[in-house]
């Protein structure tokens, strides 16, 4: 039988935050044997807002050698750069025609990134989730694995991609989200009622993958917590809730396991451990990061296969689309 085709992407906008490894790339490599898996790096999205270029150029090359040091198989999987497949722009802009100005006016990300990026509120930041729609739908996608932050741009994706095929007949396929419970929310030590973002501010709101121990357990130990002293996860305790979320989604354990063996002990034990944790998965995922950088050669390869490979997929559909909507292509 045929394998369900999965898709997902990050953006490589910035360092990768545990957030990023725990709703996202985890997931991608507990899947990866089960579905027909592809993998990008978001380029495109990430210059919604501004990027300086050899960062981004740097930070690409980073993130592929993440997901394989993470255990992404660039043999299972198609790993590939975004801008280096052109349909993905191309078909952005034929759905960008039955995309309403109004439905990317309410999307909380853009609100949100809006407000934040008040200077450069470009056409493309509006655009981002008809991108996301394109990316989705070009591989005729059944299911996508993402955190709940992202849950509305997949709703979004569905619609477009029912609207086409109630208009020119049946084309797209309507993919679905996926989130493991564990982890799918992360949110930030400082405020822990928001998400932990890698274009925060702050550096200690965030835990990247690139922090060394020292740094990983400096920051759960300035972590935001309460002032009474009880391990539970609750509405009330959103600091304590969230360094439970990221014990259990790190440790293997639940919640409620983990509340457990932490009864009767203080918040400085518990942050403790907490970091220690995280940062004994961190390392060898950096170690091996840093061995893959080191070969060039190969992830260039990788990344030339996948380009091939997703081509191949993404030109026919969307030469399908072209059919249905009327551009000549020969006869
Ligand atoms: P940015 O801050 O630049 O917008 P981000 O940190 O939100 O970036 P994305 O590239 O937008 O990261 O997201 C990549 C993936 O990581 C998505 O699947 C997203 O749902 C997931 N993700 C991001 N942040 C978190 C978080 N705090 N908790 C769980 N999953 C997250
Ligand atoms: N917007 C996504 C990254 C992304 C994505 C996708 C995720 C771009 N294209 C397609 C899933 C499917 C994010 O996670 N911030």
């Amino acid at each position: 039988m045929e394998k369900k085709v999965l898709y997902s992407a990050v953006q490589p906008s910035g360092n990768l935050t545990i957030g990023n490894y725990t709703g996202a790339i985890r997931n991608w490599v507990k899947l990866q044997s089960e579905y027909e898996c592809y993998y990008a790096i978001a380029n495109m999205h990430a210059i919604t807002v501004r990027q300086d270029p050899a960062e981004l150029r740097r930070r690409t090359v980073e993130l592929l050698a993440l997901y394989i040091a993470c255990g992404v198989s660039p043999e299972h999987c198609t790993l590939y750069v975004q801008s280096q497949v052109p349909q993905h722009a191309e078909l952005t802009w034929v759905l960008n025609t039955m995309t309403y100005v109004g439905e990317m006016e309410r999307m909380t990300q853009f609100k949100d990134k809006s407000a934040k990026h008040a200077e450069n509120i470009n056409m493309g930041l509006m655009d981002y989730p008809v991108l996301m729609a394109a990316d989705i739908l070009l591989y005729q996608t059944d299911i996508v694995p993402v955190g709940v932050d992202q849950r509305q741009h997949l709703e979004i994706a569905r619609d477009i991609a029912a609207r086409f095929n109630n208009r020119f007949g049946e084309t797209f396929r309507l993919p679905e989200a996926y989130t493991l419970k564990e982890g799918a929310k992360i949110g930030s030590l400082q405020e822990p009622t928001k998400k932990m973002s890698k274009s925060d501010e702050n550096p200690n709101a965030s835990v990247y993958l690139s922090d060394d121990k020292d740094t990983v357990i400096r920051k759960f130990r300035r972590a935001v917590t309460d002032s009474d002293n009880r391990i539970v996860a609750s509405e009330d305790k959103p600091g304590v809730t969230n360094l439970l979320n990221i014990y259990s989604a790190f440790a293997g354990c639940t919640v409620a396991e983990a509340e457990k063996q932490f009864e009767g002990k203080g918040y400085g034990d518990f942050k403790l451990a907490v970091g220690e944790t995280v940062a004994d998965v961190l390392a060898p995922v950096q170690a091996e990061q840093k061995r893959l950088l080191a070969d060039k050669a190969y992830l260039n390869q990788v990344l030339k296969e996948g380009a091939d490979r997703a081509y191949k997929t993404a030109r026919k559909t969307l030469s399908k689309v072209y059919r249905k909507i009327g551009f000549y292509q020969g006869e």
